[in-house]
């Protein structure tokens, strides 16, 4: 079977293409190489040194499977991409190739813009690209736990959908769930959704769409097979989430950076469980295409103050309390369903000292890389 993976060089896309290959599905990754660009112009990079993308792919040939690649825009190369997919002829699509730092799109005008024009045009053009070339491609898309905005406010966040009584009818319908996003980035996530009922709509594509929680953990199985396949390892203010960046503050002796009283609650999942979520997606695609599928992909629930103690208490690092740069609640209750994965059969990893310790010795090895002005660079918003 073949699968194109859309922004297969980002830190979920990489690992993903990865367990695909060794999962024995022919690969193949377009990326135009912009989250490295924009690595260079904030003056931050991974804190692990990642090999070029023609290096990893090389090397995961000889190592994990068959994966190729090819460098397009896809949000400035339409023809281009719909002849990729024609040649191709790939059964799924993933689209990981999307601009995802929220505080990336807060930063001003020129962000905010590409933020949009990037991740909507890009996103648009996959799935007019799919009605020219193959109406039957399966389109998995990565979505966000933050579209719903993380409040309990409408009870436990279903997936996706609201069932909702409309007292004239007194029928019960399924809505889609009232957006809420903080942030340029989750608005884009929020316009994905309506393409996507479009799209299901007028040309009955089959699309999954995965609201995804933040994501933690560096590596995979097959990510550690070689130095040359390592993942990339954000920690500063624009890129780094929160898990990961307490970890690598506490290896490098800063204090934990708690924005705001941390009551804010979140929803996680572990790097290695966003690759299998995935790949259940795939393997289980025989579902009701009348509508657009939605699964909440997440693992737990933690609020940022419950993790810095559970960090601080391993390793004994200061928290400091800061205010907050962005505008969210400062303490928030969340409950979410994340039945439907489940049902597939996937096993949450929850956070565990095992995992936090794998990060710790990746953070400690790579110490030198560890710039502090990068730590707290959070643009205001
Ligand atoms: P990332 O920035 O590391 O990876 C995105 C990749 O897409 C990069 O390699 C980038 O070069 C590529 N890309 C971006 N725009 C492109 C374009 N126009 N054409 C071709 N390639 C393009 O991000 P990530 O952390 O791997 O996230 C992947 C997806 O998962 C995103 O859509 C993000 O919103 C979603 N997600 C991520 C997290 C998380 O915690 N990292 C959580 C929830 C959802
Ligand atoms: N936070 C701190 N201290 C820090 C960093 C963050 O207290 O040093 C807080 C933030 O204020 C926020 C929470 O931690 O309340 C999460 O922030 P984050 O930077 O870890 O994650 P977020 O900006 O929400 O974005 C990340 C990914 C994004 C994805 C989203 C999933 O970058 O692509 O969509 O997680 S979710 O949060 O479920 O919407």
């Amino acid at each position: 079977m073949k699968i194109i993976v859309l922004g297969g060089d980002g830190f979920c896309g990489w690992p993903t293409s990865l367990r695909l290959a060794a999962s024995g599905y022919e690969i193949l990754i377009i990326d135009n190489l912009s989250r490295r660009n924009i690595d260079k112009e904030l003056s931050s990079s991974s804190l692990t040194e990642i090999s070029s993308l023609e290096k990893r792919i090389d090397v995961a040939n000889k190592l994990i499977g068959n994966i190729k690649y090819k460098n397009i825009d896809i949000s400035k190369e339409s023809k281009k991409l719909k002849n990729i997919i024609s040649d191709f002829q790939p059964q799924s699509i993933i689209q990981f190739a999307e601009q995802r730092s929220a505080p990336y799109s807060m930063m001003g005008d020129k962000q905010r813009r590409y933020t949009i024009e990037n991740n909507i045009t890009g996103t648009h053009n996959v799935c007019s690209a799919i009605v020219e070339t193959n109406k039957d491609i399966h389109l998995i898309h990565l979505g966000t736990m933050g579209v719903y905005g993380y409040s309990k406010e409408l009870g436990k966040i279903p997936e996706g959908y609201l069932n909702i009584n409309i007292p004239d009818t007194n029928k019960n319908i399924d809505i889609l769930y009232p957006t809420n996003p903080g942030s340029i980035y989750h608005l884009t996530k929020s316009l994905d959704q309506l393409i996507f009922q479009y799209y299901n709509k007028n040309w009955g594509l089959k699309i999954t769409d995965l609201h995804q929680g933040i994501v933690w953990g560096i590596e995979t199985p097959e990510t550690k097979k070689s130095n040359f396949l390592i993942n990339r390892f954000d920690y500063d203010g624009i890129y780094g989430t929160v898990l990961n960046r307490f970890i690598t503050q506490a290896v490098n002796n800063h204090p934990l950076t708690v924005y705001g009283i941390g009551g804010q609650k979140r929803a996680f999942i572990h790097i290695s469980d966003t690759a299998e979520c995935i790949k259940l997606a795939i393997e289980n695609d025989k579902f009701d295409k009348t509508k657009v599928r939605i699964f909440n992909q997440v693992s737990e629930i933690l609020s940022v103050d419950e993790i810095a103690k559970i960090i601080s208490d391993q390793y004994g690092s200061k928290i400091n309390y800061l205010k907050n740069p962005r505008k969210e609640l400062e303490k928030n209750d969340l409950e979410v369903s994340n039945d439907g994965l489940k049902s597939l059969g996937f096993q949450p990893i929850t956070l565990n000292n095992n995992l936090i310790d794998d990060i710790r010795l990746l953070a400690n090895t790579t110490k030198a890389n560890f710039n502090k002005e990068n730590v707290l660079n959070s643009p205001l918003w």
